[in-house]
């Protein structure tokens, strides 16, 4: 793959560097992602189900046990190249900021030190009433959805949710403040496998493109987000994240 030559600059001259992560970052290592036909859990699945407060309280079985068969998923996944690079752009930029819509450990597992993740985590369940983190080992996950009680908070008696952001709901404040002032920020932000079609995720790479950055988009398709970024680079983050920073920061 060639890349512009000032690509290249502007990325080797940044001082502050945003990246924006999707679920398409982790397709390579085999976690599905939301709305890709075929494949895309919301193709095969029922957001307004699984995906909100709403669906949890009318059958906890149902969405805790497709969250567990997702967290066996994410447990045997392996970070991929991808994730990898992200990591090692850190040792070229000044400021790398990593701000992640995905609930898995993949970016930390590959390296990145500080991953703000917007959308919560799968491994950090919480009670659904009284918001205490649940302190207890899970247990092992199972390997397909199936229904499961989910525990209940040793605090309250409520059920135990994913701690995770479904829709309706708000995203933490501190991580939306500093994924916003990365946005506006930086020199240079990478927007990589994210359809760019759920907010306010999808406001960052407009953020970063108002305030004057370099805005760089790493994935196969079209997106909603085309008219907010300088340039497009079609294909997989896999293989083109290495590349990427091979032609950048090897001479
Ligand atoms: C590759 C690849 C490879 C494949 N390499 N790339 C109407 C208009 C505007 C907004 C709204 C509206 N109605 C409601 C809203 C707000 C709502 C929203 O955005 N809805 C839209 C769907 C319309 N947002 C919210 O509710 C948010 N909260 C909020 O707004 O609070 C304020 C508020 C509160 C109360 C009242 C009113 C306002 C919360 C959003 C939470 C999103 N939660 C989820 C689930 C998280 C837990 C879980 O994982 O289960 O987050 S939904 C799901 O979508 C998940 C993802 O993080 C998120 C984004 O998806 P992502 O990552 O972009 O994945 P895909 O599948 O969409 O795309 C994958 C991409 O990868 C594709 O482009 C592929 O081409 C690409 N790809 N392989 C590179 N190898
Ligand atoms: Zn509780």
């Amino acid at each position: 793959m060639k890349f512009s030559q000032s690509l290249i600059d502007e990325l080797r001259q940044a001082q502050q560097v945003a990246v924006l992560t999707g679920a398409g970052v982790s397709a390579e290592s085999g976690v599905a992602t939301f709305r890709d036909a075929l494949t895309g859990l919301w193709f095969n699945f029922d957001p307004e189900l699984l995906g909100s407060a709403e669906g949890f309280s009318n059958n906890p079985p149902l969405v805790w046990g497709w969250y567990e068969a997702r967290r066996y998923s994410v447990l045997n996944a392996e970070p991929n190249p991808a994730h990898r690079a992200i990591a090692a752009l850190a040792k070229h930029v000044p400021k790398l900021t990593v701000i992640t819509q995905n609930i898995d450990d993949l970016h930390e597992r590959a390296g990145s030190e500080r991953v703000l993740h917007l959308h919560g985590s799968i491994f950090q369940p919480k009670c659904s009433r009284c918001d205490l983190p649940y302190a207890s080992p899970l247990d092992s996950p199972p390997e397909v959805e199936q229904m499961l009680e989910p525990p209940r908070c040793t605090y309250c008696g409520n059920y135990i949710r994913p701690g995770v952001v479904w829709f309706g709901e708000t995203l933490p404040t501190d991580i939306w403040q500093q994924s916003e002032q990365a946005a506006i920020t930086c020199q240079v932000m990478l927007v990589i496998g994210t359809s760019g079609m759920v907010w306010p995720a999808a406001r960052l790479p407009m953020l970063a493109h108002n305030a004057g950055a370099r805005v760089i988009q790493i994935n196969p398709e079209s997106t909603e987000l085309d008219d907010y970024v300088t340039e497009t680079l079609i294909g997989k983050a896999g293989e083109v994240m290495p590349t990427l920073l091979q032609a950048v920061f090897t001479r």
